[in-house]
């Protein structure tokens, strides 16, 4: 096993990353900016390295000074953790060519995931559901995305190969919109991403996300740890992710699963990763997948008892999947609330001090945050302070010990979200269970409409 990790991240997952390490007698590195010289994982971990000023672009994006920090303090692997360098295919290749094991998929798969057209085209191949919509990317000829469009049916979607996450898209509704759509989706998608390529999908109304968790080995086996539904979001940005996804049927979780596991093994993938499903009406399709570790993992981690960041280091090391598919059982139900430094109903960023901070605990909750008391949010990064995920032995049991959970949870000297997930446990349409990607979004303007009268 590899005697010292590089956590290339920061945040809360710096500190899920480390714990995973200490578990596996691994000794840790943390790497940081000049913004996070307090943060608790820098003292937690057995050395750190400054890596550059607060704005991450000068620091947690700084591959030259990552690969430094790993080769002065003589560490194996490099864990990327989320966001930042994680999707990175350069970053990874570059780690590599240094000497250091990337503890993620292989380069050319971050690549070939990285283009959403490739990863559509490989997906459809390995017999993963997809989004009906053109073969690949659109041609240059106007008749031809007129007659694409007929055979795609309307309205459709316009997508950027290099988007992603909700970047670079524009719905199209009637056929005289088509043409400016396109064009316009990609000068955008050539400035943004370098990348004019574009594509398109039948735009679904009313679906919600739902993703498949798997594992990989390096070995050829390949498992899915079910599924998350992440419906919950506003502005492409989660809010409550849950496991299992509220009514769906068991049966096709597992088909849907296994296709995912079994595209694994067709493309030789190698250590966790999430195929992103629109489900509506009873169906899955396909639109993206997601290389890295996700904020989300521990909803899965909480049903399934498997450790996912652990599993992360110990398929790069080389180890063979230590289960197979029927040893993994899917126990009881789990919520996640993320919490973040912002305004609850404004969603203004909230950094600063905190003069206060209490956590709740009990049966079946779990705190993930790199918070203390006095701690001092930047403003230079992402507004997510923490995880609150409460498990239960049913839906209900759970979403009853969240509501107690965030009751018991004190912040004072900034403001978060937390009032915003109090009025959500107790929202009846949540509570039943099922609600689609624009159902936040759509309560939010409601609540502003009544406002104003
Ligand atoms: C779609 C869609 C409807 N139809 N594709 C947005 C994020 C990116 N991952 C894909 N997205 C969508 N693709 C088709 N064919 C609706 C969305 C979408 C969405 C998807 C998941 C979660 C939140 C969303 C919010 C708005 C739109």
């Amino acid at each position: 096993m590899f005697e010292k990790i590089l956590i290339a991240n920061r945040g809360e997952i710096a500190l899920r990353v480390l714990r995973a390490c200490r578990e596996l007698g691994i000794r840790t590195v943390a790497v940081h900016s000049e913004a996070d010289t307090e943060a608790k994982y820098v003292k937690l971990a057995d050395e750190s390295v400054c890596i550059g000023p607060a704005p991450s672009g000068m620091s947690y994006l700084n591959v030259p000074a990552i690969i430094s920090a790993a080769e002065v303090t003589d560490a194996e692997a490099i864990h990327p953790g989320y966001g930042f360098l994680s999707e990175n295919a350069d970053f990874a290749e570059r780690a590599e060519q240094s000497g250091f094991v990337f503890i993620g998929p292989r380069p050319d798969t971050i690549r070939l995931m990285g283009d959403k057209v490739s990863a559509k085209d490989a997906m459809k191949a390995a017999g993963v559901p997809c989004v009906p919509g053109s073969e690949g990317a659109l041609p240059d000829d106007p008749k031809e995305i007129v007659k694409i469009a007929r055979a795609v049916g309307y309205p459709v979607i316009i997508k950027a190969a290099g988007g992603g996450g909700g970047r670079g898209m524009r719905v199209v509704h009637t056929e005289a919109a088509l043409l400016n759509a396109v064009t316009t989706t990609r000068a955008e998608a050539g400035a943004a991403f370098g990348n004019p390529v574009v594509y398109m999908e039948r735009y679904l109304e009313n679906p919600r996300h739902v993703e498949i968790q798997v594992l990989a080995d390096q070995h050829g086996n390949a498992v899915y740890l079910g599924e998350r539904d992440c419906s919950m979001q506003r502005r492409h940005q989660k809010v409550i992710e849950e496991a299992p996804a509220p009514g769906i049927e068991r049966r096709l979780i597992a088909r849907i699963g296994e296709r995912c596991a079994e595209a694994c093994r067709k493309i030789g993938y190698r250590g966790a990763g999430t195929f992103e499903f629109l489900y509506e009406n009873g169906e899955f399709f396909f639109i993206e997948m997601n290389t890295r570790v996700q904020v989300e993992h521990p909803v899965s981690e909480l049903i399934t008892g498997i450790d996912i960041v652990q599993a992360q280091i110990r398929i790069a090391d080389g180890e063979k999947l230590w289960f197979k598919q029927r040893d993994i059982a899917f126990r009881g139900h789990a919520i996640e609330c993320r919490i973040n430094a912002e305004d609850p109903f404004k969603f203004t960023p909230s950094p600063g001090r905190i003069t206060n901070w209490h956590t709740p605990g009990g049966p079946g909750i779990r705190v993930d945050s790199h918070v203390y008391n006095g701690y001092t949010v930047p403003s230079h990064y992402d507004s997510m302070i923490g995880k609150l995920i409460a498990y239960g032995d049913t839906r209900e049991q759970a979403i009853r010990r969240m509501r107690i959970a965030l009751s018991e949870m004190a912040v004072s000297g900034i403001k978060t979200n937390v009032p915003l997930h109090q009025e959500l446990m107790l929202d009846a349409r949540f509570v039943e269970g099922g609600t689609s990607i624009h159902y936040l979004e759509q309560k939010l303007a409601d609540r502003s409409e009544v406002k104003k009268d």
